[in-house]
């Protein structure tokens, strides 16, 4: 620890202190799991701060990320430096070192008044503690224009790690397509809250969203359809690869999904031999579900999902490949268990592990199944029994963690089938103990799926993320003892002026007390933007 300045005094000179760090240490989203203030170590960022980092090309690239961050809002580039045991003195240093306690996620960041230090065991690690420190600056750092301000950081510690080991977002492209910009910013959203996985929903009835060679009329005739007659698209595998590597250089898993064996109108548009006999499919621009399906019964049906998840999967990095299995309503028992039977056992074989919603449960357990449960009703044996032959959960209950859900009756768009879920909503419940019988050493983590049937651009994005998705994203990361509501609204309000500077759109809900300076929502993009027309 480096010694406080005592403030010279004289009897001629009137003590001078600089001002206070505007953000207080605590003042974290998600909350840290241990936070130490000391008031009067503050540490004020300048043009002569140098970042100081292990020589490790992960680490590196995290502290060329934190310097990139600074430049618009302080006009500082700070020059970044590699050393074999990083000082924080005048400077930022981010250290790689052991320290088993912090996991493979967690990170130790200390502001003393020569400097800061971020240390963690990897460098995702580090990213994460990048994140915090951000949020530690003023509101200021997210302008993109200089503004003149002192950027001072709060003193003390804190020692921060998360709950669960999977904490992600999804985004439907399939209903309405999203362009790889879009994505990327998308990204940028689910990385300052510390989540983890983008799951991406990539093909529904109304369009087939990723690029497959061996069945080029995926994309060609699937691709080219949205709902209510928008513009269709669709990813190339280039697109694919910049959407990952993005994901990558903020420690992000991508989780693609191919909706099977229902959800499949547009891949049946392009190859309809895989539909039932007598059925001819046509192009379907409207939001309703359950169908359509491929034919479990004909073998091609096999070949195809072989060829599409064999490209998917050789295409994708991280471990999970989405099968979806929703509401394939008509086709029942038997023939459904046994299809995502084969199809568990297809992705299994491309050393993947399989992650499907949950009804997937009644089919046989495979190696590592992982099932996404979007129910409301906590009561759910048939989950819980394939719980104890072996899957593990990941929570999205839809009546608090599904952000297509309208915030109030008057919210201009989204759905209420699982109910309004306004901020407290949202945030107050227990991944731990949200199903009955399965047991928290069961729970993979927390996931906030974004369904877009109503939802259209990158504002309507944003609005209906912001602010639910950092209470998902709490709930994933802070331990338990943090969960307060009335400690969560206030550290969110200050996020509000941070989304403002930044242009981003959110929901400015009135359970949270925003700062005044918030005055000028950017959401009133969408708020005022007239509900768009549904279609059948
Ligand atoms: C149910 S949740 C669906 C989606 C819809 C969503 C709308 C789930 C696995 N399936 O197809 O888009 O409701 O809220």
């Amino acid at each position: 620890m480096h010694p406080t300045p005592t403030p010279t005094t004289s009897p001629q000179q009137p003590e001078h202190r600089p001002a206070p760090a505007p953000v207080r240490l605590g003042d974290v989203v998600p909350a840290p799991e241990q936070v130490r203030p000391e008031p009067r170590a503050d540490f004020t960022l300048t043009a002569d701060t140098v970042v100081r980092v292990s020589p490790d090309p992960a680490a590196r690239a995290v502290a060329e990320r934190l310097a990139d961050l600074l430049p618009p809002a302080t006009g500082y580039r700070l020059p970044v430096t590699e050393a074999p045991r990083p000082e924080a003195a005048d400077g930022i240093a981010l250290v790689l070192a052991e320290q088993p306690e912090l996991g493979p996620e967690g990170y130790r960041l200390d502001v003393t008044p020569t400097g800061v230090r971020i240390s963690a065991a990897t460098a995702t690690g580090l990213h994460h503690g990048t994140q915090t420190l951000r949020q530690l600056l003023p509101a200021a750092i997210e302008s993109s224009t200089p503004v003149r301000a002192t950027w001072t950081l709060p003193g003390g510690s804190i020692l921060d790690r998360p709950r669960f080991p999977y904490r992600g977002a999804m985004l439907d492209v399939a209903r309405h397509f999203f362009g790889v910009d879009e994505v990327l910013r998308v990204i940028d959203h689910l990385a300052r809250y510390k989540l983890n996985h983008l799951h991406l929903h990539l093909t529904d009835d109304q369009g087939w969203r990723i690029a497959v060679e061996s069945r080029p009329r995926l994309t060609a005739i699937g691709g080219s359809t949205a709902v209510g007659g928008a513009p269709g698209g669709w990813y190339t595998p280039a697109d694919y690869q910049r959407i990952l590597a993005y994901a990558a250089e903020r420690h992000l898993t991508v989780v693609p999904e191919i909706d099977l064996p229902g959800h499949t109108n547009a891949a049946l548009t392009a190859y309809p031999e895989l539909a039932p006999a007598g059925a001819t499919p046509v192009p379907y621009t409207g939001t309703e579900v359950g169908f359509s399906y491929l034919d479990p019964a004909n073998t091609q049906t096999y070949e195809f999902v072989a060829d599409v998840l064999g490209e998917v999967a050789a295409r994708t990095p991280g471990p999970f490949l989405h099968i979806g299995g929703d509401e394939a309503f008509k086709v029942k028992g038997a023939a459904y268990t046994g299809f995502v039977e084969r199809a568990q056992r297809i992705v299994a074989k491309l050393g993947k592990t399989v992650v499907g919603w949950h009804q997937l449960a009644p089919a046989a357990h495979v190696e590592g199944r992982v099932l996404q449960w979007w129910g409301t009703d906590g009561v759910d044996p048939t989950t819980a029994d394939a719980v104890r032959r072996g899957a593990r959960l990941i929570l999205s209950p839809g009546n608090h963690a599904y952000l297509d859900m309208k915030y109030a009756s008057d919210t201009p768009i989204g759905h209420d089938w699982a109910g309004l879920i306004d901020v407290r909503r949202a945030y107050d419940w227990d991944p731990a103990s949200q199903v009955t019988g399965v047991p928290a050493e069961a729970v993979l983590g927390v996931e906030a799926p974004l369904w877009t049937e109503s939802v259209t651009s990158l504002a309507e994005i944003e609005f209906m993320l912001l602010p639910r998705l950092p209470a998902i994203a709490e709930l994933g990361w802070s331990p338990r003892a943090t969960h307060d509501w009335a400690a969560f609204r206030t550290r969110l309000a200050g996020q509000g002026p941070r989304w403002t500077t930044a242009g981003i759109a959110f929901h400015r809900s009135a359970e949270v007390p925003w700062p005044a300076a918030t005055a000028a929502p950017p959401a009133a993009r969408v708020a005022t933007s007239a509900p768009r027309p549904r279609t059948a």
